[in-house]
């Protein structure tokens, strides 16, 4: 179903012009309220007015996490405090957070955006949602949840951890739709298949997965595991959260909200824009919020935009799924190497387990040790050790085939690497 056809249906043209109004007013607005923006402005020699067309965009100075951090907590809030009825913050695992702040306004936008997405994967007002984000200062729990009430989804908001009672629970409740990051739903399919239960009978149908990447390897597996239809969303706490793009039942690349903001790809060297189709970062300007608006935010997500129609009806270009970030590119004995890369040969391999983690380590002065843990199926681990070692071996020549770099591979027992009810933490770098 799409949730607003007035919107996610329009035409390019009418479209454009929506989003060059929208532009004008946030550059206006930030321009007023917000002194950072005012300074970066001023020393970019742009004027509001001089906003003129879409490409202007363009004249904007970048914004990056630094300055978000520089600004703790509410540096570039453009409301007073008596405005922002809510504030989230991201999910940095070292320093000061990221907050951004949220009007009543935003936060009935951000149930529209996040309603669409659910839509766009095929959730109704029949379905029983369950939330297994966490409900807390990481935007996931609270903004997927608003979305799925509006769209009248019934919603159990169990939140993220405690698997069995949330096995429990769609049992009971007769869930029909998962909210998760996929590797939290591949683990609950593995306690599940480990208590003898069996999920595939269950009434749940379709999981809406977001907050990390999940190649079509990983998908695929969630997807004959716990016997679903995944779908991709995606978002950033920076831009306000969950809804800012979603796959459709078509699966062939994730709609961008593009009345709420305007989406750029560029080189992430130079800046410049890259060619229609071409991967690059993606830069997103918002183009509604009010208390937290953010001029050409570079996300270091890469990604390409495909304008092409899609069966689904909706207008809204697509984003291609995202698999790398600019800043998880390891470089190990000068050879660049994304983990998303380790993960799709891993998962083409029979007897290797999704589970896996990254480990670089310097011993030896400027000589750089890859080790890749891998979980492999109970089959494999109880195995003689010549059949071990030849399967780790074919694993290592695998990898060199693709990466062109050698990697220590150790085979761990089904269940040994770390689960979590969140993102899952693949590359370990004892380098830095
Ligand atoms: O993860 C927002 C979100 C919550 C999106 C729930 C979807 C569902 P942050 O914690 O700020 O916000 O993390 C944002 O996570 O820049 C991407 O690198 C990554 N990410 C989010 N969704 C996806 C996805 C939320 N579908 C960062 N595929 C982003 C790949 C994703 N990466």
């Amino acid at each position: 179903m799409i949730w607003n056809p007035e919107y996610e249906q329009m035409d390019g043209t009418e479209l454009a012009e929506l989003q060059l109004m929208r532009l004008q007013s946030t550059v206006a607005w930030v321009n007023e309220r917000v002194p950072h923006y005012r300074e970066q402005l001023e020393a970019a020699g742009v004027r509001p007015k001089d906003v003129r067309t879409l490409e202007d965009v363009e004249r904007l100075p970048f914004t990056d996490k630094a300055v978000l951090r520089d600004t703790y907590p509410f540096g570039l809030f453009a409301v007073d405090m008596d405005h922002v009825v809510r504030i989230h913050s991201s999910s940095g695992t070292t320093g000061k957070p990221i907050v951004v702040g949220y009007t009543r306004g935003d936060l009935n936008t951000w149930a529209e955006l996040t309603a669409r997405v659910a839509a766009a994967a095929g959730v109704t007002e029949k379905d029983r949602a369950q939330m297994a984000f966490g409900y807390g200062m990481f935007t996931g729990g609270f903004g997927m949840h608003y979305g799925l009430e509006r769209i009248g989804a019934t919603v159990i908001p169990a939140s993220a951890g405690n698997t069995e009672r949330h096995l429990m629970m769609m049992e009971d409740f007769g869930t029909t739709a998962l909210v998760s990051t996929p590797s939290y739903a591949l683990y609950m399919a593995e306690v599940a298949e480990r208590a003898g239960a069996d999920v595939k009978a269950l009434p749940l149908q379709v999981g809406l997965f977001g907050g990390e990447p999940c190649g079509e390897g990983m998908r695929q597996e969630i997807e004959e595991r716990l016997g679903i239809f995944a779908t991709d969303n995606y978002g950033l706490s920076e831009v306000g959260g969950p809804g800012v793009s979603g796959e459709c039942e078509c699966r062939c690349g994730l709609h961008m909200n593009e009345d709420h903001y305007l989406f750029e790809v560029i080189d992430p060297e130079s800046g410049e824009p890259v060619g229609v189709g071409e991967q690059g970062e993606l830069v997103i300007t918002t183009l509604t919020k009010e208390a937290f608006p953010v001029l050409r935010y570079r996300t270091r997500d890469l990604t390409s935009i495909d304008t092409s129609p899609c069966e689904c009806g909706r207008t809204f270009a697509r984003m291609e799924k995202v698999r790398q970030r600019t800043d998880d590119m390891l470089i190990i004995r000068g050879v660049n190497v994304f983990p998303s890369q380790i993960e799709d040969v891993l998962l083409e391999i029979e007897g290797v387990q999704p589970h896996y983690l990254i480990l670089v380590e310097r011993k030896h002065r400027a000589l750089d040790d890859l080790e890749i843990q891998i979980e492999v199926a109970e089959g494999i681990f109880a195995a003689t050790m010549a059949d071990m070692v030849a399967f780790s071996d074919q694993v290592s020549d695998r990898l060199f085939s693709v990466l062109g770099l050698r990697a220590k591979v150790t085979l761990v027992e089904p269940g040994a690497i770390e689960r979590t009810a969140g993102k899952s933490q693949r590359v370990v770098d004892r380098r830095c």
